[in-house]
């Protein structure tokens, strides 16, 4: 495989972020931790680790515009890239030292995502891909699970957050009614981490409602390339804008969107 330009300047800026989410991740005692909302905490490794990000991605390609989930958008000079970051997802799994978070991002060119990386710097899982050009966990190209039938399927899931329950009302019939079906469920508690495992095979399907778009620009792009069907919770193409996603191979996604739906 050999790696465009953009995708060396996209994993640099990972790899630097996310040398210091490790640092952090082995004193996260002494993290200083605020409080963004219910159940919502953020800490200084999540603001460092943005700042790295917008400083390297910005220095590699001037006026792109960025929408990051501690500092919020940026208009660039150049209107057609944008960078969808999510400096450490899994915020909550750092914090309680589970190693199960990442370094999320994601370019979008004219409202087009092109290029998506996940970045677990424990593991050091690198899953990226670019519009056309495959996806691939660590060199190894990746192709979403091939299984058919739902009884045989592990899929992953998100679960409302504090304060968010009521925003999710369908929440606690749709995981019935997939667990009815499906081989097991997982929630693993990282958006984007969970994506790259669809795309690697590991998870045959994964739903979520709330998310925010830094959680899932990189995510859907490397399900797409790893032959992987994304949809939103109606089956339309709004993730984005929705903060829905259903995921899996063409049968498993068409199913597993088929027992959101009448739930
Ligand atoms: P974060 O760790 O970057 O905040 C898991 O369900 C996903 O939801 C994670 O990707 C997590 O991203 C996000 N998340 C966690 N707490 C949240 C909250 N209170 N509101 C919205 N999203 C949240
Ligand atoms: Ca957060
Ligand atoms: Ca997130
Ligand atoms: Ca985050």
């Amino acid at each position: 495989m050999i790696r465009s330009a953009l995708m060396n300047v996209m994993t640099a800026a990972a790899i630097k972020a996310g040398r210091g989410l490790k640092r952090d991740f082995g004193e996260v005692e002494n993290l200083q931790v605020s409080i963004k909302g219910p159940g919502d905490f953020v800490s200084v490794a999540d603001k460092k680790s943005e700042k790295i990000l917008f400083e390297e991605l910005s220095k590699a390609r001037p006026g792109y515009g960025f929408v990051m989930e501690e500092s919020g958008t940026f208009e660039g000079s150049d209107k057609t890239h944008t960078w969808y970051i999510d400096p450490l997802d899994g915020t909550t799994n750092f914090l309680h030292g589970l190693p199960i978070f990442a370094i999320s991002i994601g370019l979008a060119r004219e409202g087009q995502i092109v290029a998506g990386l996940v970045y677990n710097p424990i593991s050091e899982d690198m899953f990226i891909a670019e519009k056309g050009q495959g996806a691939f966990l660590n060199n190894r190209r990746l192709r979403v699970a091939q299984r058919r039938e739902l009884a045989d399927t592990l899929i992953g899931c998100g679960t409302p957050h504090l304060g968010k329950a009521k925003e999710h009302p369908k929440f606690k019939a749709e995981l019935a009614s997939v667990m009815a079906r499906v081989g097991n469920i997982r929630r693993l508690g990282a958006a984007a981490l969970d994506l790259g495992y669809v795309a690697s095979g590991s998870f045959d399907g994964f739903w979520e409602r709330g998310l925010q778009p830094w959680d899932i620009a990189a995510g859907i792009l490397i399900i797409r390339e790893a032959g992987g069907f994304v949809t939103d919770a109606e089956g339309g193409g709004d993730m984005l804008a929705k903060g829905s996603i259903c995921a899996g191979n063409e049968t498993i996604q068409s199913q597993l969107l088929g027992l959101i739906q009448k739930s």
